[in-house]
């Protein structure tokens, strides 16, 4: 273990002020370093320089006889008294001062936050950095907004770009039931981060020898979405006859204009439709066989935590999740939402219009207001930015318009980015539907629904699964407003349930209306 070859991707940060009763300071460490613990940071805020090297050699005497590095926050009196290596904050003092003081041998890390401060940690000589905050946390009183697990990869780029070999890990509110996502949606195709940082989820818990080896298993293990997932060989009709034989239950936390329609539609294509935005059920909602629609559409300050209690519920049931960022352009508020739900889960599918993509993938188009897609950028351009931000959330992008765009950034099941082929990322574009499918209120939204229909029956391939629901509603959609040409909008919705319905049990929708 030296400078350049040391493991973060289990790393304990300790803090003396939540041991559970019953045990000691030296027990959580002695638990957290025999169970799995790759890395020691002591952080002593209130403690007198005495007690701190007391307490930072017996710890030293573990993490010595573990063959791994201890790293003392922010006292370098302290790490140079121990012999151990230091991490700074960005109010502490410079790395390369650090550097000068402490020598050539010793490990130094550094709390970053931005590209710049990650850059200058390079130029400084840094080992590490902590990227922070990942998830808000009780831990710590800070100011930082949380950037998620994808908050690491403009880190992890800017680092590709110095061609250096800084190692990375992020810190905040990781624990067991998150780890694993992390890992998941933290890398590049280039890079990928070496661990986590934690502290709660090991000091403070009754068992900290358990927590250590699930928060192990959790970083080394694949995410549970990723073990089943496989190309699948079926044809539209069979991916479409699945829905049926499978009957998933769709749960649904959508907005009141869409509701009854959303439902009847679910029902048109063999699933079955659940409303509910009571959280102490979704945990039961999301064991049965099925997925969520999670349509921000009327989201609201108040509704927010029941956003993310279903999110949560259905990620560690390991169930489909389709998000809407409905309207995601037209306010601040919504927009901040958005952004919020994808640091707080991760979806399988993020359905919305070109607006709404662009706005959640985080480029700024200025109000546009309302819900209907206004911009009107090339399907080239538009699917360069599908296939970025499917690589980001490693979720299936459904990109809607009068041509669908749909990018994959599942892949084979594989971890890791670095491990995936991204010159092989799936596309699709799907033509076809009909203008018919603007004029009333709910075919946007519904299309949410087949797609989570469609995945939930197709667990294995949600990128197929996606692509053929898309094909499938188009199709219902062009064959409906062909029969209600002379009508209208009216007659057009009864047709498209109808021709929703008969194209799902393998029948065609005639003329005898
Ligand atoms: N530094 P927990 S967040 C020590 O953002 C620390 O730099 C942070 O604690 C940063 O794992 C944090 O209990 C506390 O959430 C992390
Ligand atoms: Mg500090």
């Amino acid at each position: 273990m030296n400078r350049d070859n040391f493991d973060l991707s289990v790393y304990l940060v300790t803090d003396s002020t939540m041991i559970p009763e019953g045990s000691t300071f030296m027990d959580q460490v002695k638990k957290a370093i025999d169970n799995g613990a790759t890395c020691v940071q002591l952080r002593e805020k209130k403690i007198e320089t005495k007690d701190f090297i007391e307490r930072a050699r017996a710890v030293k005497k573990l993490t010595d006889a573990a063959k791994i590095p201890l790293i003392i926050n922010d006292r370098l009196d302290v790490a140079l008294a121990v012999g151990a290596g230091l991490h700074i904050g960005q109010d502490d003092m410079d790395a390369k001062e650090a550097r000068k003081l402490l020598g050539e041998d010793k490990i130094i890390g550094v709390s970053v936050s931005t590209p710049e401060e990650t850059k200058k940690a390079i130029a400084d000589g840094a080992d590490y950095v902590g990227i922070g905050l990942c998830f808000s946390t009780q831990t710590k009183v800070t100011h930082k907004i949380p950037c998620g697990p994808r908050g690491a990869q403009r880190i992890l780029r800017a680092i590709c770009e110095c061609e250096s070999d800084l190692k990375t890990c992020l810190i905040g509110g990781i624990n067991q039931s998150n780890v694993s996502r992390v890992r998941y949606q933290s890398g590049i195709p280039d890079r990928k981060l070496d661990g986590v940082a934690v502290v709660s989820c090991i000091m403070a818990q009754e068992d900290a020898a358990k927590a250590t080896i699930e928060l192990a298993g959790g970083w080394n293990d694949n995410p549970a979405w990723c073990q089943s997932i496989r190309r699948l060989d079926l044809d539209q009709k069979a991916l479409v006859a699945r829905v049926r034989e499978k009957h998933p239950i769709i749960h649904h936390i959508t907005n009141n204009v869409v509701k009854n329609f959303s439902a009847n539609v679910t029902l048109a294509v063999g699933g079955s439709p659940i409303m509910s935005e009571s959280s102490p059920e979704f945990d039961e909602l999301a064991s049965f066989d099925g997925g969520l629609v999670l349509n921000a559409g009327e989201a609201t300050p108040e509704n927010f935590s029941m956003f993310i209690d279903a999110a949560r519920a259905y990620n560690k049931n390991n169930k489909p999740i389709v998000y809407d960022p409905v309207g995601c352009p037209a306010s601040a508020y919504r927009a901040n939402f958005t952004r919020s739900m994808l640091v707080e889960g991760y979806f399988t599918v993020i359905k919305g219009n070109q607006d709404e993509i662009m706005t959640a993938a985080g480029m700024s188009l200025g109000v546009s207001g309302g819900c209907d897609s206004v911009s009107n950028a090339e399907t080239k351009t538009v699917l360069g930015i599908a296939q970025k931000f499917a690589l980001s959330t490693r979720s299936v992008v459904v990109v809607t318009g009068k041509t669908d765009i749909i990018a994959d950034g599942i892949f084979d099941g594989q971890t890791d980015l670095v491990d995936c082929d991204v010159s092989k990322q799936r596309v699709a574009l799907i033509d076809g539907g009909s203008p018919m499918m603007g004029s009333i209120t709910g075919t946007g939204c519904s299309l949410g629904s087949v797609i989570c229909s469609f995945v939930a029956a197709n667990r294995e391939d949600p990128f197929k699964a996606t692509v053929a629901a898309c094909r499938f509603y188009k199709d219902a959609g062009s064959v409906a407003a062909e029969l209600a040409q002379h009508k209208g909008p009216g007659t057009f919705q009864y047709l498209f349930l109808d021709a929703l319905y008969q194209s799902s049990i393998g029948s065609d929708l005639v003329s005898e209306f």
